[in-house]
């Protein structure tokens, strides 16, 4: 089917997303939320139900907590106030917003065996006939105060697609069965192994500088993507290409994961802790390793990114490997000054999975760095803290992301489970360092 035009959607089309009329809007909610239900259209019910860790949440309380967004942050105040569909879902579907209201653990999200599948798909549709309603019959000044929390409801629900993806592999991997996402018809769409025989990454090198970093807020961005504000960033190198799977095999053969020298002391904890002795969804049978992906159980891509690391898994290889991780400065740095394009492996290619790094052709230096955007989001060293002059807005939507930042980490460039037009060269993810069910890896830097 023929997507409505969305200015959200394809930049390209040259609105200010801030400007976007009642069309407008209404095309991107449509498309924003049929992407979110196609997404979760292979699940059979009992998938929707489980939480396989206090960190992943069930599909279903997805869709409803990205339909309780719009009700709360648009529908509520409209003309002195709309009820809500259900009075009692603030509490089982608001996520962490103290100025709304209490609600359930997060922990507990798994419990909720009720509202049924079935009732949370109907929360959802009359939740869309409001919003639909709202977008056809409010006065423009009404529209006008509340078209910044719209888009930001929008953009909020594009983050939850990704983590619908990340959960549910985390769910499916948690059964012994290691069931496909979608069924045995998604082993076309995984890439095969590659055996490319990439040759050690090439390093591309950046000026030093002061350098403008941050949103310029001319159209949407997250509050955490600015000020723009300048940074003192030294001339760096930046490696052409992400970490793959096969030099991560080389540092835990090397003895990686059992050598302190390598790990930070929060890390060496974590590892111990956790018993980690290989990236997420590794396993190994008769010597040969495989990892779990969205298809099943697979031959680990020799030549893919790897994936599903934690930050201290990522320091210690870059330690190991005689490198760094990027700071966030020079990360944007890098994107802004190579010219990179946001295009690449992402979830729009429906492949849920990192492609193959490029085969190296030549040895030497290399004009711009690959795969910057898409396939697995980066760590940075950079820990996630407000840039200058950064003051998060008045009221429940100030705890958006103000309120998070304190002990985690940046990452940068999205992953295959990022929607591309929701990423940008300024976009700030971040997670405690611990963290490895999402899509994450590994690109080195250095001083030079
Ligand atoms: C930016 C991915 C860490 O998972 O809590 C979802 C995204 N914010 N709803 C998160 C988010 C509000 C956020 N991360
Ligand atoms: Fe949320």
């Amino acid at each position: 089917a023929e997507e409505p035009a969305c200015a959200i959607h394809d930049p390209g089309a040259g609105v200010s997303d801030f400007g976007l009329d009642r069309e407008g809007l209404r095309a991107c909610y449509d498309r924003v939320r049929q992407t979110t239900e196609a997404l979760c259209s292979p699940l059979e019910v009992e998938d929707y139900v489980i939480q396989s860790m206090p960190d992943a949440s069930p599909a279903k309380w997805h869709l409803a907590h990205t339909s309780w967004f719009f009700e709360t942050f648009v529908l509520s105040s409209w003309e002195g106030g709309l009820a809500p569909v259900d009075s009692r879902y603030g509490y089982l579907f608001n996520s962490y917003y103290n100025a709304v209201g209490e609600r359930i653990a997060r922990d507990r999200r798994g419990l909720l065996s009720r509202p049924t599948v079935a009732e949370v798909y109907r929360y959802r549709s009359a939740v869309d006939d409001r919003v639909r309603e709202f977008l056809d019959r409010s006065a423009d000044d009404e529209l006008d105060r509340v078209r910044a929390a719209f888009i930001l409801g929008l953009n909020h629900e594009q983050q939850h697609q990704e983590l619908i993806v990340t959960d549910v592999k985390h769910g499916l991997a948690a059964n012994p069965l290691k069931p496909s996402y979608r069924g045995e018809g998604g082993e076309r769409a995984a890439a095969q192994p590659s055996d490319l025989a990439s040759g050690p990454p090439r390093w591309v090198e950046f000026p030093g500088g002061v350098r403008p970093i941050g949103h310029d807020g001319g159209r949407f961005a997250f509050d955490n993507e600015g000020p723009r504000h300048e940074q003192l960033v030294p001339p760096f190198a930046l490696a052409d290409r992400p970490v793959t799977n096969r030099e991560f095999l080389a540092f835990l053969e090397d003895g990686g994961y059992d050598r302190p020298q390598f790990w930070l002391s929060d890390g060496w904890y974590a590892r111990s802790r956790n018993g980690w002795t290989g990236p997420l969804y590794w396993e190994r049978e008769e010597g040969a390793w495989r990892s779990f992906t969205l298809d099943g159980l697979r031959p680990l891509g020799p030549d893919e990114p790897v994936c599903h690391v934690s930050f201290y898994e990522a320091d210690a290889y870059a330690r190991w490997a005689g490198a760094r991780l990027a700071t966030e400065a020079e990360w944007e740095t890098a994107a802004v000054l190579s010219g990179a394009v946001v295009d690449g492996n992402f979830l729009e290619s429906a492949r849920f999975h990192p492609a193959a790094v490029p085969a190296t052709t030549s040895p030497g230096s290399s004009k711009a760095p690959s795969q910057l955007f898409g396939d697995v989001w980066e760590w940075t060293q950079s820990p996630y803290t407000p840039y200058r002059g950064f003051k998060p807005a008045a009221g429940a939507l100030g705890e958006y992301n103000g309120k998070f930042m304190c002990n985690q980490i940046i990452l940068r460039g999205g992953s295959c489970a990022s929607p591309r037009s929701h990423i940008r060269p300024t976009y700030r993810n971040f997670f405690p360092p611990e963290s490895r069910w999402q899509f994450t890896g590994i690109r080195l830097a250095k001083d030079v």
